[in-house]
């Protein structure tokens, strides 16, 4: 945000879908400009096309190093200070038991969860640091810090995250610059399991089946909130969940 302009320019990765959508609304309508990032542009251009001129639709493969330094250097005038990165791009893929796993798909997983969001952070954080303010929030997950049967590489890049996330504080020490991590439980009303079975939709609405989970405008709120407080508030990580999910015991085998 400069100083004359209230208006904030928010940069969301994986926006054409789930969290990502709803993140770019919710800043959309409090009239700050959205840089809506993710793979499939007909999506984003929907959104912009109900959003407004403020809503800036990118096609963007994060596991693409080229095309993140390529479109974060060149962000049109409007949008290149970008005041508040939001890594939401991510996906899960599988929930079998490690030594079946795919290891294509645990390598998709660390290349979007871990090495995209990464990129995408270091090609921005200079900026930020050099106009002494700006803002990272970061998707992780409560997969990143509970384990649970096949969360395995999917947990392990979430745990990344927050780990991530809280180093990035320690670097941007001094410099004005603020991190938050965001980990949500179960989550409905997006693709999240319908990727994580491969299409299979009977599969993945049987997660929700019976619950009512967060919602996207849940997670659009909080990231709304994290990033509405003084500047000398930084929010480091929320965990929410969904009254409907809880935790289970330990499991013990007997012989
Ligand atoms: P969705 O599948 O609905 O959205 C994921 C988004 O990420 C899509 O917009 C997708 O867009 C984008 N994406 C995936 N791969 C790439 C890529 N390589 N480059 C750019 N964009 C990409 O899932 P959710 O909204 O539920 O998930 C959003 C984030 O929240 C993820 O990081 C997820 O791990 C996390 N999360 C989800 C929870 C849930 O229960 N739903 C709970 C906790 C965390 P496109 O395919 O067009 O590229
Ligand atoms: C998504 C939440 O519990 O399905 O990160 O792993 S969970």
């Amino acid at each position: 945000m400069s100083s004359t302009d209230p208006r904030k320019t928010v940069f969301v990765t994986g926006a054409s879908s789930g969290f990502g959508a709803a993140i770019a609304r919710r800043f959309a309508a409090d009239g700050h400009r959205v840089i809506a990032a993710a793979r499939r542009i007909e999506k984003l251009d929907d959104l912009a096309a109900q959003l407004g001129p403020a809503v800036l639709p990118v096609a963007l493969d994060v596991r693409d190093d080229a095309a993140v330094v390529e479109t974060m250097a060149n962000l049109p005038s409007d949008f290149a200070a970008v005041d508040v990165l939001v890594n939401n791009a991510g996906l899960a893929l599988g929930l079998g038991p490690a030594q079946e796993a795919d290891l294509d798909q645990w390598e998709q997983m660390i290349a979007t969860n871990c090495t995209g969001l990464v990129r995408c952070t270091r090609a921005l954080l200079p900026g930020m640091v050099e106009r002494g303010t700006g803002h990272v929030v970061n998707l992780g997950s409560v997969a990143g810090t509970y384990p649970y049967p096949g969360g395995n590489v999917y947990g392990a890049t979430k745990a990344f995250v927050h780990q991530f996330s809280l180093n990035l504080r320690s670097d941007l020490h001094g410099t004005g610059v603020r991190v938050t991590s965001v980990e949500p439980g179960l989550c409905g009303g997006t693709e999240f399991s319908v990727v994580r079975f491969g299409g299979d939709q009977e599969k993945a609405a049987n997660v929700y089946d019976g619950v009512q989970p967060l919602t996207p405008e849940d997670i659009a709120e909080t990231v709304h909130w994290a990033t509405s407080q003084p500047r000398h508030v930084n929010v480091n990580a929320i965990e929410l969940m969904p009254v409907a999910q809880s935790f289970a015991p330990f499991q013990i085998h007997r012989e």
